[in-house]
């Protein structure tokens, strides 16, 4: 198949989704079109079968603001038939489903061309549900030719929100083999000196991931009398609240700050505990990703994350903002090796077993075969 496929390039788990899934495609024989923006951040490798289109937006002093939408359905357009895609597959519905919806209507006297929608999150739950932009976050997702979501939570919520319940649920994904715990010494003793056992935290730092509530772990967990660090992967909005909290609390020189880093997989190598304590979630690929790397979760009890994380068997859930019942898992962890290494085990097991790509990726082969299937009978 030619599939074209639309992701925010920047930060966010949406991106990272959507350009993985263009990997996996295009080893398994398909050709994928990214159209976007810029280069997505995961995008390092293009070749013949993973091509990168940019978005190139008019200046015009008339324009208060570009009009990205427009631009982007253009582009969608102008690939779609010089590159004779089959289908578009755009991640995260505003703007993306609106831009591929145009394109489609463009398209039109000339052919059919199938957009799919997969929801992420932030894109229902935040961004749709405000009533600005629900009548058009519904169109957008009505008026495509297939619609999926990362969880089940998900598809329950865009069905709440928007009384719409044609959904598929195709879960988040990892390689087995990039994301797999491996030896990293030299950044382990760089991290933790003292040879502690060592907190992590992996996010854009947006107030949604409550990142604050990490340094107000460390400092209870300290204070329980166990020694141990945090290192905060990312960057974002909050940072600076988080140093500032963790200057007031006095555990600033147990944190470490690293910023976005392209080598997530060496961080989670070289850590214990993933804390995830995200005011809304509606997968949590951190907590697989960290998973994966065998490093066991503490998270909030919300949206998708219980799909993913089993209370008290690959990590420990709590309520929204429960610090001190986080901070007790967190300081029974941190204490127990034992513990750690079991719950870290069965974590990379259930990872593998539920979410690796050769049981995720046929998913979306499936349904693009699907979707294209139907079409071609609603246009006969
Ligand atoms: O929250 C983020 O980090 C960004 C956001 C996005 O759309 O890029 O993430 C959402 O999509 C991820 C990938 O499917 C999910 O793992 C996250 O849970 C989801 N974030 C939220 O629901 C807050």
């Amino acid at each position: 198949m030619n599939i074209g496929i639309t992701v925010y390039p920047t930060y966010g788990g949406s991106g990272i989704v959507g350009s993985e899934l263009g990997k996996e495609l295009a080893e398994r024989g398909h050709t994928v079109h990214f159209i976007s923006s810029a280069l997505p951040t995961r995008l390092t490798k293009l070749s013949e079968r993973v091509r990168f289109h940019e978005v190139e937006m008019m200046s015009y002093p008339l324009f208060e603001h570009q009009p990205y939408t427009l631009a982007l359905a253009t582009k969608m357009a102008k690939v779609a038939e010089t590159e004779n895609l089959d289908l578009l597959h755009v991640h995260y519905a505003i703007p993306h489903s609106i831009s591929a919806i145009l394109a489609r209507e463009s398209l039109k006297p000339q052919r059919h061309l199938p957009v799919i929608t997969t929801l992420h999150g932030t894109d229902i739950t935040l961004v749709g549900a405000d009533r600005s932009y629900l009548p058009i976050t519904r169109y957008g997702i009505v008026q495509s030719d297939g619609v999926t979501a990362i969880s089940h939570y998900l598809k329950e919520a865009t069905k709440e929100i928007f009384q719409f319940d044609d959904i598929t649920v195709i879960p988040n994904f990892i390689c087995q083999t990039d994301y797999a715990r491996h030896p990293v010494a030299e950044l382990r003793s760089a991290l933790a000196p003292e040879g502690e056992p060592l907190l992590v935290h992996v996010s854009n730092f947006r107030p949604v991931k409550r990142p604050v509530d990490c340094v107000e772990i460390l400092a209870r967990v300290i204070k329980k009398g166990i020694s141990t660090r945090l290192v905060m992967v990312g960057d974002g909005s909050e940072r600076t609240n988080v140093e500032h909290r963790a200057r007031c609390l006095g555990v600033y020189d147990k944190c470490v700050f690293v910023g976005k880093q392209p080598n997530i997989v060496d961080y989670l190598s070289a850590a214990d505990v993933l804390l995830l304590p995200s005011e809304q979630e509606s997968f949590g690929l951190a907590a697989l990703e960290a998973m994966a790397c065998e490093v066991p979760v503490i998270a909030s009890r919300v949206g998708g994350v219980p799909e993913v994380v089993t209370d008290g068997e690959t990590g420990f859930l709590s309520e929204v903002g429960d610090i001190e019942k986080m901070s007790e898992d967190a300081a029974r962890l941190l204490g127990d090796a034992t513990l750690r290494s079991e719950m870290g085990r069965r974590a990379r097991e259930s990872a593998v077993a539920r979410y690796r790509t050769d049981l995720v990726i046929p998913q979306y082969i499936e349904f693009y075969e699907r979707v294209l299937a139907r079409s071609k009978r609603a246009i006969k």
